[in-house]
């Protein structure tokens, strides 16, 4: 059995050390040998190069590397094998970290008190109450779920939004387009886990920004991306918050990354940047999995967290 490495955008070495770890005597590969190499049977990415895994006669699954697919799926050429991905705790509990630090830095006027400091300024600002504040998850998955769990003991009330829809005890759901104005006009703070899909595709835009709701207790709404920057028209946030349509943003992600160096966004004193590392896939948490879904799928039983490609996520 061999095992074909293609990561790109993203150091490969722990992950080959992880597989080669994981799968002693077998034969991981970071590269096809010649054209069309009949020998390897599953193939583990990020960024795979396009057309890459149609050269591979016998390939049995592909493995994305992270819980998003954006990234497989936009090889138009993929052949026509199952596609799993990554649902795991040690992946959904440092995005949830993500989501309390971004939720609670907003809530408790993390950007006004940084202002202050740089100038020496002694001000107490008023202080909402959790309870007063609505943060809306937009995408109620894995990710989603887990975030608003952790988010409970806040105290904040909660609601979502999903394409489908969903029974959360304490949060109030939303589903498909037909609810999104009545979950956006609900949301203080935005938080945003969503799957870059064609669905989904520059939702977040001057237009939804708009529906948000207005007299929240900052004096205006904020937003919090970390699903991906394929969501997001960076024109429209910037001038959303120049506007007030927007009082602050947190965003782990970016229409390109790494986020150029002449990007507004570096600089604007109403954005938190973080380099899409709200979740990072760690190999020895990880490599197991995949492994264990290789395993299963030697012993002729089903992979789990398989992808639907014409849903896109
Ligand atoms: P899931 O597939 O478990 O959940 C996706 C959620 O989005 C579901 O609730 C789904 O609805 C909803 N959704 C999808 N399409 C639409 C649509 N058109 N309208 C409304 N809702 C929609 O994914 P995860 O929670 O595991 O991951 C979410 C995303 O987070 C990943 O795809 C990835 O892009 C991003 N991510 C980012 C990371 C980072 O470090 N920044 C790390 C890991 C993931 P339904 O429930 O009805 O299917
Ligand atoms: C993922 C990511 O999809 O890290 O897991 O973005």
């Amino acid at each position: 059995m061999t095992v074909l490495l293609s990561i790109t955008g993203y150091p490969s070495k722990t992950w080959l050390d992880a597989l080669e770890k994981a799968l002693p005597g077998r034969r991981i590969v970071t590269e096809p040998t010649g054209a069309s190499d009949p020998g390897i049977d599953y193939a583990v990415v990020w960024k795979q190069p396009e057309g890459l895994l149609s050269t591979l006669p016998n390939l049995k699954a592909i493995f994305s590397i992270g819980a998003g697919v954006d990234h497989v799926l936009r090889d138009k050429s993929l052949p026509d094998v199952p596609i799993a991905r990554i649902v795991a705790e040690d992946l959904t509990g440092r995005m949830s970290e993500y989501v309390a630090w971004r939720v609670l830095d907003h809530h408790r006027r993390g950007f006004a008190y940084r202002a202050q400091q740089a100038a020496g300024q002694w001000n107490e600002r008023v202080q909402p109450a959790a309870g007063a504040v609505t943060v809306g998850i937009m995408g109620l998955g894995e990710l989603g779920r887990d975030a608003a769990e952790k988010l409970k003991p806040f105290g904040f009330k909660l609601a979502g939004w999903s394409r489908t829809k969903k029974q959360v005890p304490g949060v109030a759901c939303f589903a498909g387009d037909e609810e999104l104005s009545a979950f956006l006009g609900t949301t203080d703070i935005l938080v945003v886990l969503l799957p870059h899909t064609p669905a989904t595709a520059g939702i977040l835009d001057r237009a939804l920004f708009a529906k948000l709701k207005r007299a929240t207790p900052f004096g205006g709404p904020i937003l919090v991306n970390a699903g991906r920057g394929g969501l997001q028209n960076e024109a429209d946030i910037l001038a959303a918050l120049d506007a007030g349509t927007l009082l602050e943003a947190s965003l782990d992600v970016f229409q390109t990354e790494p986020l150029p160096a002449t990007s507004p966004l570096w600089h604007h004193p109403k954005v938190f940047v973080t380099p899409h590392a709200a979740a990072s896939s760690d190999p020895d948490a990880l490599v197991p999995l995949i492994v264990g879904q290789i395993e299963a799928l030697e012993r002729g039983e089903a992979l789990k967290h398989l992808v639907d490609r014409t849903a896109g996520y």
